[in-house]
């Protein structure tokens, strides 16, 4: 009965939210106006639905044939309004939907978390070179890190979405980082939204150090995975070798 009472009042409440962003007299009209807006953002999250199979059949394969995932994880997003009403005001671009279109390359976001660099490479180069793919922006982070000493490699792709009565070329910014660079980008971003910090160009200093840490540690991982790789290969031919190959 209790939990009856809540559904019916929470119903309540989201009626009342509806009616206080519909009003009565122009619900249509409203809908109507940001229907291209709601349009657009589902022809995006179906692009991100798209490029993540795409990475997923590729993490399948590569699983398959080296017993190990040449990613750890993917995330992804899409960009919220406001933050797309922020940029193109910055960028000075009028806020239509047109203008989303045309000059934001990143309202569809891709994140790929890999756990070694080669992995990353490995990745955008596959990625890069399927033949409805096409890469219209590459930016390697990790060659040339910015002088904050942010790490990784960022494309902008794009790539078709097959709607029911048409195709439509979409693009997706897609970054591939490891798990530190990730952990560090993390870490940074909160030094942005913090402005007034007493110390901020200390921290600053010491997040460039790490940088220099991870990138000198990731590539130790890497050599340290290879090892592995090599020793298991040896001892693989050996016990081969032993068994006539049975
Ligand atoms: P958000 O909130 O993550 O989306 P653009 O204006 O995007 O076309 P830009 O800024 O030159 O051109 O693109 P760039 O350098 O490829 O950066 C795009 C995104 O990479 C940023 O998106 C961040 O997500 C990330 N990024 C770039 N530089 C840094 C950095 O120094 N630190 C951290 N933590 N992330 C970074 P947005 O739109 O800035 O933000």
């Amino acid at each position: 009965m209790e939990s009856g009472k809540r559904t019916e009042e929470k119903r309540e409440e989201e009626n009342q939210s509806k009616a206080a962003m519909m009003p009565d007299d122009k619900p249509g009209e409203l809908l109507e106006e940001a229907r291209p807006f709601i349009d657009l953002m589902m022809h995006y999250r179906c692009a991100i639905m798209e490029v993540e199979t795409k990475l997923k059949i590729l993490d399948a394969e590569f699983s398959q044939e080296h017993n190990r995932n040449p990613f750890e994880s993917i995330k992804t997003r899409l960009k919220s309004p406001m933050s797309i009403f922020q940029k193109l005001r910055k960028k000075g671009y009028p806020v239509t939907v047109e203008s989303i279109e045309k000059y934001l390359n990143d309202v569809a976001g891709v994140r790929v978390i890999c756990s070694f660099p080669d992995d990353i490479y490995r990745l955008a180069d596959l990625l890069s070179r399927q033949d409805d793919i096409e890469v219209l922006n590459r930016k390697d982070y990790i060659e040339n890190p910015k002088p904050n000493g942010y790490r990784s490699l960022h494309l902008i792709l794009r790539t078709p979405i097959y709607l029911s009565r048409e195709k439509k070329l979409m693009r997706v910014e897609v970054q591939f980082r490891t798990i530190a660079m990730d952990f560090w980008a993390s870490l940074e971003h909160k030094l942005k939204y913090k402005q007034d910090l007493e110390d901020g160009e200390d921290i600053a200093r010491q997040l460039r150090n790490c940088s220099d840490f991870i990138e000198a540690l990731d590539y130790q991982m890497q050599g340290i995975r290879d090892r592995i790789d090599r020793s298991g290969g040896k001892a693989q031919q050996g016990e081969n070798q032993r068994t006539g190959g049975l």
